[in-house]
């Protein structure tokens, strides 16, 4: 047996150090990766994915921490994807949370996850979407995935996910209303943590017009839970609106309609990322970017012929 083969079946026996192995591998967009992911991919399907969004410090990490005692109390296991968008090595926050959820670490029906975003562009990146169908492979019942809510994760979070969970705390009345416009579309229900803090009513409220102003296309009307994390209180209200939105999915025949949408979308990122990687590798030398950049900036030339000429090269 080589060893990509190996780590293959490491995956499907749910060893922790051939899953992260493998997720390395995908973060790396290895020609290994590929391999593991194609023999991977005809075993995922089963997990729910679950994303939970907001700003940083809403208590996200708090409340994944107290799902996870709920899952597994179920007997379900667990994976956390937590997207950190600093450095993965220094961030203070992926630090917090690693201690947070130490105590689960220890148990072999959780895997932990921290994982870098795309960086600059934003968004999720396609290695945390295969991470998801390596954790599915090897049969995590939930797989959660935790992103900081700042403009392209919280979209493509929605996109990827089976539930989305937006994280609000009272006081962020403004941000709402920043968020307006796509904040049907993205969260399927919307926590309040921190209901402790002064200000819950009117947070509910703010949140509650906003919602009853647009209708969801897929009928659904999203609730409003309020948690305080830190103190448990809750957590079962959350896990039992988690549950009747999944019902629905299945009920509608929704979740078979998003999971086609899902697989478009996957099919247009590869695409996207094969073609550009392929372009730049076969058309352009080293520093051949740079001097366009020069020539473009000097109106010697313009960015569209620059295009042009460069997918002539490869017959397109
Ligand atoms: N007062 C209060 N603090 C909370 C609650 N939930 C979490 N926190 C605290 O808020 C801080 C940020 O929580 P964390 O889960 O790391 O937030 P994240 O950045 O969204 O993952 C931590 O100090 C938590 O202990 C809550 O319900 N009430
Ligand atoms: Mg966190």
């Amino acid at each position: 047996m080589d060893k990509t083969t190996r780590l293959i079946s490491g995956i499907f026996n749910r060893e922790v150090r051939a899953i992260a192995r493998a997720i390395t591998e995908a973060e790396n967009r290895t020609p290994e990766a590929s391999v593991i992911l194609k023999n991977v991919f005809p075993h995922t399907g089963h997990a729910l994915i679950l994303g939970i969004t907001g700003a940083p410090g809403s208590g996200k990490s708090t409340l994944v921490d107290r799902l996870i005692e709920i899952y597994r109390k179920q007997g379900q296991l667990v994976a956390v994807l937590a997207i950190d968008p600093t450095s993965p090595f220094t961030g203070g926050a992926i630090l917090g949370d690693r201690i947070r959820m130490q105590a689960h670490s220890l148990d072999p029906g959780t895997y932990i996850r921290s994982m870098a975003t795309r960086g600059h562009l934003g968004g999720l990146s396609p290695a945390t979407v295969d991470a998801a169908y390596i954790l599915d492979a090897a049969r995590f019942d939930v797989i959660i995935i935790e992103t900081v809510g700042v403009g392209q994760d919280e979209v493509d979070i929605a996109k990827t996910a089976d539930v989305t969970l937006v994280v609000l705390v009272p006081g962020m009345g403004d941000d709402i209303q920043t968020m307006k416009a796509g904040i049907m579309e993205i969260g399927d229900l919307f926590v309040i943590n921190k209901a402790d803090r002064e200000g819950v009513l009117r947070m509910e409220q703010e949140l509650h017009a906003l919602l009853t102003l647009t209708t969801r296309s897929d009928g659904w009307e999203p609730k409003i839970i309020k948690t305080i994390a830190l103190q448990n209180s809750g957590l079962a209200e959350l896990y039992e609106n988690i549950n009747a939105y999944t019902a629905f999915l299945e009920r509608s025949g929704q979740r078979k309609r998003r999971h086609a949408e899902t697989m478009n979308q996957r099919l247009i990122d590869l695409l996207q990322e094969k073609l550009l990687a392929g372009v730049l590798n076969k058309t352009l030398q080293d520093g051949d970017l740079k001097r366009y950049v020069e020539q473009i900036i000097a109106r010697e030339r313009d960015p569209y012929s620059v295009v042009d000429e460069i997918l002539k090269r490869i017959g397109l």
